[in-house]
């Protein structure tokens, strides 16, 4: 909505004809489609506030029960294969991971959130489903723990609606018409 007012306007200001591209954008309804959640079980106490908070999400969104699957590793650094594997079974239309790791705690933390993330955006790339990083990567406990919903904000919370959005969006993605160099040739 926004951007479409600013073509305007600068296409107003230069006398020009006024363009209003057709915008596309994921809705915030869950029902209807299927989602997986991997749960690091490397500090449970705080990755199954993660879980829990993707859940009430997707449930405030319009999920149902027989949509969502828990599948839980040992740790981050179990995400990605898990995920990928999750993912090609074309049963899902998106994988929510969860995971702490706290820099203070874990004298590999670079490894293994930096090794999680990328694992997750390649999952993601190879499988063509959306795979969310919903790992909370802090530098103390205290941090960790306010970013699982105990305070205020929950990252598995923010993952899932993030999913939902995303999977309604490329649903939306169809191919249709080609390009122009594909029709000429
Ligand atoms: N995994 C985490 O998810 N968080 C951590 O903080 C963590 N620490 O502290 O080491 C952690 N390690 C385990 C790792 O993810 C793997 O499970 C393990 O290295 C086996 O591959």
């Amino acid at each position: 909505m926004c951007r479409s007012y600013t073509v305007v306007w600068s296409f107003q200001r230069l006398g020009r004809i006024i363009l209003e591209p057709k915008i596309h954008s994921g809705s915030l309804k869950a029902d209807g489609l299927r989602f997986a959640i991997v749960e690091s079980r490397w500090n449970e106490l705080l990755t199954t506030k993660l879980t829990a908070g993707a859940v009430d999400a997707l449930s405030r969104l319009g999920s149902r029960n027989e949509d969502i699957e828990v599948f839980k590793v040992p740790g981050s650094f179990e995400l990605p294969l898990a995920a990928k594997r999750i993912a090609e079974t074309g049963r899902f239309d998106a994988v929510i991971c969860v995971g702490v790791v706290i820099r203070g705690e874990t004298p590999h933390f670079e490894y293994v959130a930096g090794e999680a993330a990328s694992g997750i955006t390649q999952a993601a790339l190879s499988t063509n489903v959306p795979v969310l990083f919903g790992i909370v990567t802090a530098d103390t406990v205290e941090q960790a723990m306010n970013r699982c919903g105990i305070k205020s904000g929950n990252k598995g919370f923010e993952a899932a609606m993030s999913a939902v959005e995303i999977a309604s969006l490329l649903g939306q993605i169809v191919e249709e018409g080609g390009t122009a160099a594909g029709r000429a040739g």
